[in-house]
């Protein structure tokens, strides 16, 4: 294997995830690509981290719900590692809107409407880093060592 360039990104599982027992599909998707998870907890986000979270929406109509929702019952918080791990993931979940989302995606596989969307992951590695940052301490991020990167990576 040679030395590959590891990213990082933030997901969140939604409440509505949670509560439609959704957390163990979801991982398991993300296990079965062979991205590599290097923290997980299960949380309820405080009002003043979902508003820092989500500030690049602020005044937006859909601002309030949004945080009303995110903040009304518990979320799990995955920090994933892997090459290229943005884009995978993003692309893993699909388009924001499940009945835009393409078939084999996480939203259009179990979601209905936007609001109920079901997942985040960040956009790009400021946003990743910004918002690893909000959630996790140093501490919490866990590094260790796949024993199938060889199998998984050339
Ligand atoms: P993303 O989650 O795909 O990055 P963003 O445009 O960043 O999508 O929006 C953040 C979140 O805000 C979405 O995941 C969704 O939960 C919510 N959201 C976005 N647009 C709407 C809307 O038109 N109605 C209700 N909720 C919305
Ligand atoms: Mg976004």
């Amino acid at each position: 294997m040679r030395n590959i360039n590891m990213d990082e990104t933030l997901v969140i599982i939604k409440p509505d995830a949670v509560q439609r027992c959704l957390i163990g599909k979801i991982i398991n998707r993300f296990e079965e690509k062979g991205l590599k998870i290097i923290a997980m907890k299960m949380i309820f986000v405080e009002k003043h981290k979902a508003d820092k979270h989500y500030e690049a929406h602020k005044g937006k109509d859909f601002f309030d719900g949004l945080i009303d929702f995110i903040t009304s019952g518990p979320v799990c918080l995955l920090v994933l590692k892997a090459q290229d791990v943005i884009n995978i993931v993003r692309n893993m979940i699909g388009d924001t809107d499940p009945k835009q989302a393409q078939p084999g995606t996480i939203r259009h596989d179990f979601g209905m409407h936007i609001g109920r969307n079901l997942i985040h992951a960040s956009d790009c590695d400021e946003s990743a880093k910004r918002e690893i940052n909000i959630f996790f301490k140093k501490e919490e991020i866990i590094e260790w060592k796949h024993s199938q990167y060889s199998w998984i990576y050339e």
